[in-house]
């Protein structure tokens, strides 16, 4: 039987993605991101679950898409595949909840591009993120110039592209690409418990909150703000912020009904 490339679990209401191509560091080909994304959509579909985490093994999130596989390929071999470029439209398009990235290890390349490519990173203490493209004559193809510049700024942008030097975990957190850092021990299991904390609130806000943020990249302030306030207009139609309200005023803890 062949393996499963990204193995599925759900603990109480986050589901769990592990790319699980292990002997090749989680090198990206058609087939994983094939499968990742039915994994992604299935969780999306699944009413229990509130938040996804993508992760990989404890040596590697993702070292970049498949060398091998790409080695020999032509132009017209690369412009057909586009698989992680296929990917990113399901994410952006039907991917309404929460994806986090826990990055433990090597996150380069494609791997660094997917990771980015979530919501937000965590990263264990011996994460190394990267763009090591140029040392193979090519650029980063799906993101690396532009969603690190945004999240990083162009000078180190600039600087690790170029180079295709490594960034540890302190760096990526100074600079902006990482949320938080926690431990190399039990480094999954904490942030599934900062997973299941957002997990307890209420759904569809978590949902709202999400895309207004993402929408912050993508709009001028003006447009920004606006479109937050709709927003935040449309949260008083739910119960759950009747609830949250209430539950302060009353002194107890609320519960969220998802509606
Ligand atoms: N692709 C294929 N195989 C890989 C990859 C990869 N990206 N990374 C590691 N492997 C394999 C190695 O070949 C090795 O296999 P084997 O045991 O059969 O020799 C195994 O994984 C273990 O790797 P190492 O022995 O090299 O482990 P080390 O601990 O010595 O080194 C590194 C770890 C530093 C991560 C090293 O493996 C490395 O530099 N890997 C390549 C990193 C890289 O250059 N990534 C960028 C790839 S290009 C890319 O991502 C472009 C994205 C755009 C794609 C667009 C598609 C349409």
């Amino acid at each position: 039987m062949s393996e499963q490339l990204v193995l599925s679990t759900i603990q109480g209401k986050v589901g769990i993605l592990t790319l699980n191509r292990p002997k090749v560091l989680n090198a990206l080909n058609n087939d994983i991101m094939l499968a990742l994304s039915n994994e992604l959509l299935a969780l999306e579909k699944n009413e229990n679950v509130h938040v996804i985490v993508l992760t990989g093994s404890e040596k590697a999130f993702a070292a970049g898409a498949d060398i091998s596989a790409m080695q020999k390929w032509s132009y017209m071999d690369v412009y057909k595949s586009d698989y992680i470029g296929g990917f990113w439209e399901t994410m952006k398009t039907s991917i309404r909840k929460p994806v986090i990235a826990a990055v433990s290890g090597y996150a380069l390349g494609g791997g660094c591009e997917l990771a980015m490519m979530c919501d937000l990173i965590y990263a264990a203490e011996n994460a190394k993120f990267g763009q090591p493209e140029i040392k193979l004559g090519t650029i980063p193809g799906l993101g690396g110039t532009q969603r690190l510049t945004r999240a990083v700024g162009k000078a180190k942008a600039m600087d690790l592209v170029l180079t295709g030097r490594f960034m540890d975990a302190q760096e990526a957190e100074s600079a902006g690409l990482v949320a938080r850092i926690l431990p190399n021990e039990n480094f999954l299991d904490e942030v599934i418990k900062i997973a299941d904390g957002m997990a307890n609130f209420s759904s569809p806000v978590l949902m709202m909150a999400k895309q207004c943020v993402n929408a912050a990249l993508e709009t001028t302030l003006e447009q920004g703000l606006a479109y937050e306030r709709r927003v935040f207009h449309a949260t008083f139609a739910l119960e759950d912020q009747k609830e949250g309200m209430s539950a302060f005023v009353e002194k107890r803890a609320p519960n969220f009904k998802n509606m």
